[in-house]
């Protein structure tokens, strides 16, 4: 027996030896690592203000409906209580700009604006009290007496209207007559349930304002995003406002805006002019905004009887909120991870009485994944080909969604590799060949995909004359990364230790910069840094051959390195002049320097616009730039119980080139982990009768945890792609997920013969 939760720590790509000791590609200590573990890492709500309030949510209990009562006499009697705020002695808030509409709000929804009840567990009122323990108690003094309307709790009700999403729509030949022709078809409908996000830390925020000036403490992916929400909601200037948000304790998509807590917690403390903190409970999180919609697809797929994939005729939908269309794109990868030229594709959203739904770790490519990956292996098992040789029947060898070429795809390196590291060769065809005891033994594999999404961004950095780096940025490490990968870019130009630089991030004060969203962060700050490094490499190049005292004074700057806190000649490093002797020289305290990767021209105000909406978000043009993966899964089943453990995975990836490959690596394994999750455990219950989430605290919502976990293999044959990023980089904090739950499937399948086509894949499923 091998012991549990083994995460092997296997080779990074390169030796020791071979790896570069500092810059990208290097595998330093992290930056936020030892403040992370001795809890000095300070989180949103864990900062303390004077004259702290503490404002406690209450939540609907039906789904539909008004509010005809709402009793707070008792609560308002209550020790310690300040105010209750509700739609009767409404606070104003504004409703934000969607997404959608070029703003950075998730959902329009404004809490207690008026009496209309649209979803279950909605934030009615919030109490402020002096304590939070005061404020909770007092929350529960609260009485409510609705009017309940029909709801409609699930999208398949009778009664809810799915609404055709054109843009989502993808018509490529001739799917129809294509499918008429296929010797062989399959034809199944692929579930996903409701999923919650649920980082380790929940959502909080303290709202301060000192005269017009608003600061809020929030856990933020996007702090500019999370600016612009605030304004609109308080109807000010986003100037006037900051966001400090230096650690996130996760948030999977969750903290890409703020949710309506925020809101009120801003609105309640201009009203009572204190600092106000709010803090969902985790129950509130399920909540108090939306976690991954439920999704649904039908997926017919034709093919010849020698496994060349002639057509697919696709139709999905999710879930959608009654106020704003969330559209989880179950056609993200259908028509793009294979060559297959005749495909039709239509996504539709339902709207029904829940939270809007939010991002969720890779919206879109995730459920879609699901789908096209588990009728892949369905094909192949009808045709009696080998899962992995269907797929190399259909290599797509462009995009033949966009007809473009790729950037790159390693695609077969990471079915060649993972392969051979699994051992897939040894797969006997027949599903319950495999067996120990009394368990089923069955391999499954997938593959999955993350495209390259583009911000622009701003970057400084601050040279002391001791040679202290500062590089600033006001993008968001959310657990990935970002604080040492950054160090690393200015060390790879600048030449400088890791331990002289320090990185400051999450903060509306810093420099611009877009969403920890879309797995486009790390490529779009390293470009800045990276750009801004150059800048002050050139810079210091300029005082060292310009200045008339300098030692190095006329020599040619091609000749000139960076080393040992000094600009020196490449061939005679003895000759060189120390940045502090440079710096005195120049008449300088300090070397400071910004880019950006704007458009040149752009002005502040214009890039300070654009990097408050996502419709900055842009793609290569002239290729087409993704990530891949292959995924190869062992399960045991156990045959009288039908309890499935996954015992080993292997996931070979191709992310291009990578900044820091142990990062990276974490990054792929978290992907891989909560793909397992959402695999066997994850699935928001929904009360039918009343739309409430019946499991909403973390002892019911199972997620994986570290005995879930068997050993994970990761392999990177990822090779720089310059045609994708400026550094060469592709997508990796979402890419390890995609896949996952298609590879489990298709291993569960493999061990017992049976499908499920509906996630969680639970014990219920299988006996
Ligand atoms: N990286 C690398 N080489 C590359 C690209 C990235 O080494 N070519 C590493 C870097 O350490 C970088 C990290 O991977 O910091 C993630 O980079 P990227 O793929 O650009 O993703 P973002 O920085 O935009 O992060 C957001 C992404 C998303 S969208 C979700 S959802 C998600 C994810 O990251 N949520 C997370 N990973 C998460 N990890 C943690 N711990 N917590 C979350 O909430
Ligand atoms: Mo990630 S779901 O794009 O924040």
């Amino acid at each position: 027996m091998k012991s549990v939760h083994a995460v092997q720590q296997n080779q990074l790509p390169l030796s020791e030896k071979e790896r570069p000791q500092q810059g990208l590609g290097a595998v330093p200590q992290r930056k936020d690592g030892t403040l992370k573990v001795t809890g000095k890492a300070t989180y949103a709500a864990e900062h303390s203000r004077e004259n702290l309030l503490y404002g406690v949510v209450v939540q609907s209990t039906i789904p539909s409906g008004r509010i005809t009562e709402m009793d707070t006499r008792e609560a308002q009697n209550a020790q310690g209580v300040i105010a209750i705020y509700s739609h009767l002695n409404s606070l104003k808030i504004n409703k934000p700009d969607a997404i959608a509409d070029g703003g950075a709000a998730q959902t329009t929804y404004t809490p207690i604006q008026h009496d209309r009840i649209i979803h279950n567990g909605q934030n009615i009122a919030l109490v402020v009290a002096e304590t939070f323990e005061q404020a909770t108690y007092a929350a529960s003094l609260v009485k409510v007496k609705y009017a309940e309307t029909p709801a409609l709790i699930f999208p398949e009700d009778k009664g809810a209207k799915p609404q055709d999403q054109e843009s989502l729509a993808i018509n490529i030949g001739h799917a129809k007559e294509a499918m008429e022709r296929a010797e062989v078809r399959i034809r199944a409908e692929y579930v996903t349930p409701r999923e919650y996000n649920q980082p380790m830390e929940p959502h909080g925020c303290i709202a301060q304002w000192q005269g017009s000036k608003l600061t809020v403490w929030e856990p933020s992916q996007w702090v500019a995003g999370a600016r612009a929400e605030i304004a609109n909601w308080m109807g000010i200037d986003s100037h006037d406002i900051e966001i400090i948000s230096p650690y996130v304790g996760g948030g999977f998509g969750s903290k890409a805006s703020p949710a309506t807590h925020v809101a009120l917690a801003c609105a309640a403390a201009r009203a009572l002019k204190r600092p106000v903190k709010v803090v969902l409970t985790r129950p509130q999180t399920f909540t108090g905004f939306g976690g991954r919609a439920s999704t649904h697809q039908t997926l017919e797929m034709g093919a010849t009887q020698e496994g060349k994939i002639l057509s697919i005729i696709h139709h999905g939908y999710n879930e959608t909120s009654l106020e704003d269309v969330f559209a989880e794109g179950t056609n993200r990868v259908t028509a793009r991870m294979y060559g297959i030229e005749n495909v039709t594709s239509h996504h539709s959203v339902v709207p029904i009485n829940t939270a809007t739904p939010g991002w969720m770790r890779a919206p879109g490519e995730n459920p879609s994944a699901f789908g096209i990956e588990v009728a892949m292996d369905e094909m192949a098992s009808a045709l009696n080909i080998d899962p992995l040789a269907l797929r190399l029947i259909n290599w797509a060898d462009h995009d033949y969604e966009l007809n473009k070429p790729w950037s790159s795809r390693r695609l077969k390196e990471a079915y060649q590799k993972g392969a051979d590291a699994f051992g897939w060769s040894k797969r006997p065809m027949a599903p319950r060949s495999m067996r120990e005891g009394r368990e089923l033994i069955g391999w499954g594999m997938a593959s999955g995909t993350y495209p390259v999404n583009q911000q622009p961004a701003e970057a400084m950095l601050i040279l002391q004359p001791d040679g202290q780096l500062t590089v600033k940025s006001s993008g968001a490490d959310i657990g990935t990364g970002t604080y040492t990968i950054l160090a690393q870019t200015a060390a790879e130009v600048l030449n400088i230790p890791q331990e002289r630089i320090s990185v400051e991030l999450g903060d509306t004060r810093l420099p611009l910069a877009g969403v920890a969203g879309g797995s486009q962060l790390a490529g779009n700050l390293t470009a800045a840094v990276f750009k801004t490094a150059l800048a002050v490499r050139e810079r210091l190049f300029t005082l060292a051959v310009d200045t008339p005292d300098s030692p190095l004074y006329g020599t040619p700057r091609d000749k000139l390195v960076i080393m040992d806190n000094a600009v020196a000649m490449t061939l005679r490093p003895s000759r060189q002049v120390t940045f502090a002797d440079l710096l005195r020289l120049s008449g300088m305290p300090a070397l400071e320097i910004s880019a950006n990767t704007f458009d040149e021209g752009a002005t502040p105000a214009e890039r300070d616009k654009l990097m408050s909406s996502l419709s900055t978000i842009t793609r290569p043009e002239e290729v087409s730039a993704h990530s891949w993966s292959a995924l190869f899964v062992e399960v045991a089943v156990d045959e009288d119980f039908g309890t499935v453990r996954v015992r080993r995975m292997v996931g070979a990836f191709d992310s291009g080139r990578l900044y820091n490959p142990a990062l990276a690596r974490s990054q792929w394994i978290g992907g891989m982990v909560m793909g397992l999750g959402q695999a066997l455990l994850e699935e928001g219950m929904i009360d039918p009768r009343n739309g409430r989430v019946i499991n909403n605290n973390l002892a019911d919502y199972l997620v994986a945890v570290n005995a879930d976990v068997p050993e994970i293999t990761t392999i990177d044959v990822g090779e720089p792609d310059y045609k994708a990023t400026t550094l060469g980089g592709k997508a990796v904090g979402e890419l390890g997920i995609v896949g996952v739950a298609a590879a489990i499937s298709n291993a569960v399948f493999h061990a017992t013969g049976k499908r499920v086509r509906d996630l969680p894949i639970t014990l219920d499923k299988l006996v």
